[in-house]
């Protein structure tokens, strides 16, 4: 039976960077859920009658959310729901998904790397037929029916098993449960070579992968482990769990320390990695040597055509604004475009679409290709382990090669978190104000050569976004960048993203140079005073 709820509009259903994020209690409210799925739901037209995919990242609330979201499926007449078998589906294996049975999209549940549990957070987005997060116009349009909803409409029957691989149904909806690993593996094993990451390891090669308690840990243990040969064990923190072993899975130096000691100590492994809550991003750390996400997208389209999927060429590239500039010189040198996009996945979509590029990354430790939408970890892994089996050397010589033939992007990321919201706002709205005087004035012996606020216009539909965050570059090609966090859940997330260039022939240049950067911050807008902060939360 379906049945006819009545409900009020919530005003903060607003999607962020990736979709809706809150704190558990903020999900798990009477209505706020069900508000949320109606509203994608009444943003869908032709949804009747079609398949989605529905998956999440394990973390507590993901199994209530399920049922609920069932529920409301088979009130809304989907016609049939393909879910991970006990709720679980990385991100970027729901993407694949998503293509590989030509659904019509699918809602995915995490807030990837913030933490979970019951005093946590949760997030819930959705994936358009192309298998990518839902581009601005629609997330509007969710948002738009979020405020002026009245009612929802549910299946008033049991639960689904969520853990019995086969078919079921849900009133007259199709409920189909399925492995979250099976198709997923076959994809990777069409894009890279198998052989001889298998023969890589058969040498003694050692890998550390830790999956943080996370959703790739059934990926890693099947890829690596079983599949591929690496030593049992390979695989740290394998079980997927609500809380995340009270831990955070954020794959950064900062939250995962212990990979990094292990990665620093005596006796390391040859690779270490690590992925996050769902299984998206992904942290590369060499013998002794942490490769910064925007180092390792440049290595990976450096190194591109010994991978069977990239043999060919990449059509281009593409990074998101704050990311480093060192995957530009490497489009340089092929000779194709790199895009540069506001930050979020979502912007990725049309230009892979469009065949515009085949490789994307971003600083926040996302690398992908168009094999799936959405940014992929384990991809990400398998990339690298396929060039060091293809170039025969190790991680560390792969990263001061690179360097030395292409110079090097000092970087790092400072975070600002849970800074009031209303000063935070304050600050960029100041600084705003001040770009248009900021060209040719001279801080610390560099001079300001560009200040704007960054805007996107998509090459591909033409639509345009706007207030990105304030960009200032210097006549030594050092960058600054000031953005708020689009995925923060209380108060406000800043980031200030640091830059500093260091060509071929110096290329060892000390990072920690980049200190000026942000007293010349000080010195333009205050920065510390105006937001109240001393020193970042975290530094990566
Ligand atoms: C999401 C987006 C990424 C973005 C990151 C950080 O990643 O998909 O594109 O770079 O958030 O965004 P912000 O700087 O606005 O906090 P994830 O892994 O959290 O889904």
């Amino acid at each position: 039976m379906i049945e006819t709820i009545q409900t009020q509009p919530f005003d903060d259903q607003k999607p962020g960077t990736s979709g809706l994020r809150k704190r558990v209690g903020v999900f798990a409210q009477p209505h706020y859920l069900e508000n949320f799925v109606a509203s994608i739901f009444a943003a869908l037209p032709g949804l009747a009658g079609q398949t989605l995919v529905i998956g999440g990242d394990g973390r507590y609330f993901n199994d209530r959310a399920i049922q609920t979201i069932i529920k409301l499926a088979a009130g809304h007449e989907v016609g049939r729901l393909l879910i991970g078998c006990n709720g679980l589906l990385s991100t970027p294996a729901a993407s694949h998904l998503i293509r590989k049975n030509q659904a019509f999209g699918g809602i995915i549940l995490s807030a990837s790397h913030n933490p979970g549990g019951p005093e946590g957070d949760f997030g819930i987005k959705y994936n358009a037929a192309n298998g990518g997060p839902a581009p601005e116009r629609l997330t509007d349009a969710i948002f738009a029916e979020s405020r002026r909803i009245t009612a929802y409409r549910r299946y008033a029957g049991p639960d689904v098993d969520l853990s019995t691989i086969g078919e079921q149904r849900c009133g007259a909806m199709r409920v189909t449960i399925i492995d979250p690993v099976d198709d997923y593996a076959e994809l990777m094993r069409e894009l890279f070579d198998f052989d001889a990451i298998a023969g890589l390891f058969r040498t003694g090669f050692r890998l550390h992968f830790d999956a943080m308690h996370a959703v790739t840990g059934p990926y890693a243990v099947r890829l690596f482990e079983d599949i591929l040969g690496a030593a049992p064990g390979t695989v740290v923190n394998q079980r997927p769990l609500p809380d995340f072993g009270g831990g955070h899975p954020d794959p950064n130096p900062v939250h995962a320390h212990e990979l990094v000691a292990r990665m620093n100590g005596p006796d390391a492994p040859d690779l270490g990695a690590a992925s996050d809550g769902d299984g998206d991003r992904n942290l590369i750390h060499a013998r002794g040597l942490f490769i910064a996400p925007s180092d390792s997208l440049a290595v990976l389209a450096a190194n591109a055509t010994l991978i069977p999927a990239y043999a060919d060429g990449l059509a281009g590239v593409a990074r998101s604004m704050p990311t480093s500039r060192a995957v530009d010189r490497v489009a340089e040198e092929l000779g194709i475009t790199c895009y540069e996009t506001p930050t979020g996945w979502k912007f990725f979509g049309n230009l892979l679409d469009a065949g515009r590029a085949t490789l994307c990354g971003e600083e926040s430790a996302g690398t992908g290709s168009n094999h799936v939408r959405e940014k992929d970890g384990i991809w990400a892994v398998l990339f690298w382990l396929n060039i060091i089996a293809a170039r025969g050397e190790d991680a560390v010589t792969i990263m001061q090669r690179h360097w030395q033939r292409f110079g090097r992007n000092h970087y790092a990321r400072h975070d600002y978190e849970e800074v009031d919201a209303g000063k935070a706002r304050e600050l960029m709205a100041g600084l705003r104000a001040k770009l248009p005087d900021l060209p040719g004035t001279s801080w610390q012996e560099d001079t300001i050569e560009l200040a704007d606020d960054f805007s996107y216009r998509d090459p591909v539909d033409n639509s345009l976004t706007e207030h990105q965050g304030v960009r200032l570059v210097f006549s030594s090609d050092a960058r600054l960048v000031v953005r708020l966090s689009g995925t923060g859940t209380v108060g406000a997330t800043l980031r200030l993203y640091l830059e500093r260039f260091s060509p071929p022939d110096s290329p060892d240049g000390s990072s920690a140079d980049l200190g000026y950067l942000s007293s010349t911050l000080d010195e333009i807008c205050d920065f510390h005073a105006a937001i109240g902060r001393t020193s970042p939360s975290v530094i990566s």
